[in-house]
């Protein structure tokens, strides 16, 4: 496989106007009828070939402006469909055979249990019929949808409804038509069996629209928190972005086999179930929270990605770093805004970090890839995101206002680029952004290092700051970024932000500083006592930051920080000092030995209740192991688990009697809402009850057991059910795996959290139970949910297993790729990203997993894989 480079970009020869499609629906012979009007491009030349994407077609009648074209006048490849002369303006109509049945790679059309549904992103369409599968290639489209009358009675398709009818043989149809431009990667199709749950919305200028979750007839009460979050989301995008919606329905499908999470289709958004579906009985807190994210990214891309598009895909963060950004405010504004950005942030620092520093690091825009699918990853989206937050802080809020609206307005229909966007920031603004531009283009997280000295006699603070970005892949030299650094200086007697002045000007007590040069020197006057000085808050840059803080220091940012997330990072912080010497102890075998610090500033922590829960019980919960092994030069799982285990354990006998306090007060038997007070409230709860059963004692198990029969919500149950699971206790983990798995049998979704509960588990046992639940008649290889419920949760989140010294981990994984290579690519591709970090392990893990990633590449690979196992190879 060949890569694809931006700089070879070139607008299309020929552009298509207005799309006419004809579905007749089969599962193994579908017909798919495409009419296009097709004009050359008036940037292009005359008289060059028209050529169309297609794989998997069977091309049954090609002809132009009516008149069936001679086998000489075309060639067919494995990837498309050659013309050699078409006139400047023409209808092009084209017949072919898919089988939809077939396709397990779940792009393009195909089918989800006895439904038809489509994936079109990125580059699905060509699964589907010959066309020029780009973004910048803008049609409206009428889609002509033909199905069995009893098995598919619900035929949906983009925009609005216009004609349908009886046909014979038992057969109907309905006519769509969507009169708004866009790209075939937003096309999408729905057939089969369904019921709908129907609201309506006003919109703010009075436009009246429907708004429909399509589920099969057994989820037809796990709709309201979608719906209801749809309508926010509306609401929302009015009053923050003056953003409308702009077709009379707007539809939701709910589909069980999906490789995203959702899909922007053009009016007719289609999700993962996992990503639609909730019910209190069967979803947790962070479920709720999660549809409630998807459901507003995916009806903000109506704007930030389908009215105005990307040029090319290299242009991808251009939506999607947008989009994340919009979500995260919309989730910020609805819930706890401290708590949301220490959840985005501490997965941040966790995943992106890693892939920012792996094999695949790759920049926000890429300038070469050889399979698009392989790019929708964090740094896409979050690192794009964070991109875009910083654009908005430095610009500030109304400056951003202005350039979006000049964003939306000017290139409505249009199919643009990042440059299309900074631009009209830079213009809002008056700002020059050039500098800034290089987050773009440059892979890796920069590293400040950060050094800091208080003069007593002059009363100045000197602060120096160093940036360097790490080489990653085909990047060796890296140029300074331009960094906005937000901070404070906090009184070592006061306890409260000093007033800061800066080359003489007063910037108030919270202020940004502009790191550009390699280093830079910033020197504070008038600080009129000693400060330990509060950095990156609210993590205003994606950068690594070290600052030598003491732990003294650490404890008091943690007790006087007026930043609430900068308070969350320094308890992490601190948290991590005591780790490292942990791990350094478990190591050296030497007794691990609590530092009592911590334990001081946990027993702070419980006394107060002035903390809003949420934050708090972020503040008790320690990092995890995935994060406290990013931080480490060298992996070493089990001196990690062992480190943190330690910590957990010294902590809840040292503060047994705090935790139960807490365990108690926010307690409750009020029926369950999925609202952020109850959510906080329970989040600290379960925090607590964590620790109380950290050491395993008659009174925590008792806890655990009895929240586990309460079977109160989804939410208590499943953190009591984990915390039994992952107990030393088989004989409480079988038990009440075996209830849990009776009572959810007939309910995949829940299925998934109970079999990611039992592989997750720190037991030795766990490898060979993921190989036992691989033959369990719920799970399916086919399925990317169970997949990531499975064979994902294992290899990622079960540190201590997965890596286990015998290879048997890898060996595993291996095997579940080589299978996915064959039937569903786009997931094979991602479900291997642990075993592209062996650079990280000791030498004999390296081996092995080298060993299985050889053993991978001797396979005929797909694309996608071949892609990722040679960047992991390389
Ligand atoms: N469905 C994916 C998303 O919304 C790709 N566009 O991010
Ligand atoms: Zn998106």
């Amino acid at each position: 496989p060949k890569p694809t480079y931006l700089r070879d970009y070139r607008p299309p020869a020929y552009r298509v106007t207005h799309t006419e499609l004809t579905f007749d629906l089969d599962p193994a012979a579908t017909r798919v009828k495409a009419r296009l009007h097709l004009e050359r491009h008036p940037e292009r030349e005359s008289g060059l070939p028209l050529t169309l994407d297609g794989e998997r077609l069977v091309l049954k009648a090609i002809a132009i402006d009516g008149q069936p074209l001679e086998e000489d006048e075309y060639a067919l490849t494995e990837d498309g469909l050659t013309v050699h002369r078409v006139p400047e303006r023409f209808l092009l109509d084209t017949e072919v055979e898919i089988a939809p049945e077939a396709n397990t790679a779940l792009e393009g059309l195909y089918q989800s249990g006895g439904m038809y549904c489509t994936q079109c992103e990125a580059e699905g369409f060509r699964r589907i019929t010959y066309y020029p599968d780009r973004p910048d290639v803008m049609a409206t489209f009428a889609t002509t949808v033909i199905g069995d009358a009893k098995r598919e009675p619900v035929l949906l398709s983009n925009g609005n409804p216009v004609e349908r009818g009886e046909l014979p043989g038992g057969r109907h149809f309905v006519t769509w038509e969507d009169p708004h431009p866009k790209p075939c990667y937003l096309f999408a199709l729905v057939a089969g069996d369904l019921e709908k749950v129907e609201d309506r919305f006003t919109t703010m200028s009075g436009r009246e629209v429907t708004l429909q979750i399509w589920v099969e007839a057994e989820n037809l009460g796990k709709t309201d928190h979608a719906m209801a979050s749809l309508k926010r989301a509306m609401t929302w995008d009015e009053q923050t972005y003056g953003r409308e919606y702009d077709l009379d329905r707007f539809m939701i499908v709910a589909v069980n086999d999906f490789n995203m999470g959702a899909m922007e289709n053009k009016g007719l958004n289609i999700f993962n179930s996992a990503a639609v579906l909730t019910h209190p009985h069967t979803a947790t807190d962070a479920a709720f929270q999660r549809v409630e994210g998807i459901v507003a990214h995916e009806y903000f891309h109506n704007w930030s990605g389908n009215r105005v598009t990307c040029r090319d895909w290299f242009q991808l963060s251009l939506k999607e770093g947008f989009t994340v950004f919009r979500d995260q405010c919309f989730s910020a504004d609805t819930n706890s805004a401290p708590v949301k950005r220490i959840e985005d942030v501490s997965f941040f620092r966790t995943a992106q970090f890693a892939e920012d520093a792996g094999p695949t690091a790759h920049p926000i825009r890429p300038d070469h890839y050889i399979e698009i699918t392989n790019f929708y990853t964090l740094t896409i989206y979050e690192k794009g995101a964070e991109v875009v937050r910083m654009l908005r802080n430095l610009v500030g809020w109304e400056a951003f206002r202005r350039g979006s609206d000049r964003y939306f307005e000017r290139f409505d229909g249009q199919a643009v680029t990042i440059e299309d966007f900074v631009g009209c920031m830079e213009e809002a603004s008056g700002q020059d952004l050039s500098q800034f531009m290089r987050w773009y283009s440059q892979a890796g997280t920069p590293e400040i290092d950060a050094h800091g000295e208080y003069d007593y006699a002059n009363a100045e603070y000197r602060l120096i700051l160093r940036q360097r970005t790490p080489a990653t892949p085909d990047q060796p030299d890296k140029l300074p970024l331009h960094i906005p650094i937000r901070l404070g200086l906090v009184g070592t007697k006061s306890g409260r932000d000093l007033p800061l002045t800066l080359d003489g000007e007063s910037l108030g007590t919270d202020a940004v500083i502009h790191l550009r040069e390699d280093e830079q020197e910033f020197v504070f006057t008038e600080v009129s006592e000693a400060p330990v000085p509060s950095l990156a808050r609210g993590f205003s840059a994606p950068v690594k930051l070290r600052f030598p803080y003491g732990r003294e220091d650490l404890a008091f940012l943690l007790a006087n920080d007026s930043d609430g997330f900068n308070r969350w990072d320094a308890g992490q912080r601190l948290a991590m000092l005591a780790l490292d010497d942990l791990i350094a102890a478990h190591r050296n075998g030497v007794e691990k030995v609590m530092d009592s610090r911590v334990v001081e500033a946990f027993r702070t922590l419980l006394s107060q209740d002035s903390d809003d829960k949420a934050v708090l019980a972020e503040m008790l919960t320690l990092p995890s192991e995935a994060y406290i092994a990013e931080q480490q030069p060298l992996v070493d799982v089990d001196a990690i688990h062992a480190a943190r285990t330690f910590v957990k354990q010294s902590l809840a006998m040292a503060l047994r009697d705090e935790f139960l306090a807490v365990f108690e007060a926010n307690r409750s038997e009020a029926p369950y809402a999925p609202e952020p007070e109850q959510i906080a409230a329970r989040s600290l709860k379960n925090v607590a009850l964590s620790y109380l059963m950290a050491i395993e004692d008659e009174e925590g198990i008792e806890l655990v057991q009895r929240q586990f029969a309460a079977d109160h919500n989804m939410t208590d149950v499943r953190h009591a059910l984990t915390l039994l699971v992952h107990s030393s206790r088989d004989d409480l983990a079988e038990p009440a795996l075996r209830r849990f798995g009776e009572k959810w049998a007939h309910d995949p979704l829940v299925m998934d959290q109970w079999f990611s509960i039992q592989v997750t588990r720190p037991q030795p046992d766990a490898l060979e139970r993921v190989k036992f639940l691989m033959e369990h008649p719920a799970f399916s290889l086919k399925n990317p949910n169970k997949v990531r419920a499975l064979i994902g949760a294992f290899a990622g989140q079960n540190r201590v297993n997965f890596h286990r010294a015998d290879g048997e981990g890898y060996r595993l994984l291996a095997d579940v790729v080589i299978e996915l290579n064959r039937l569903n690519p786009e997931i094979a591709a991602r479900i291997i990203t642990p075993l592209t970090r062996w650079q990280r392990f000791d030498e004999a893990r390296q081996a092995l997993m080298k060993a299985e990633l050889e053993r991978i590449r001797a396979e005929e690979l797909s694309p996608n894989v071949y892609e990722v196992v040679q960047k992991a190879l390389a």
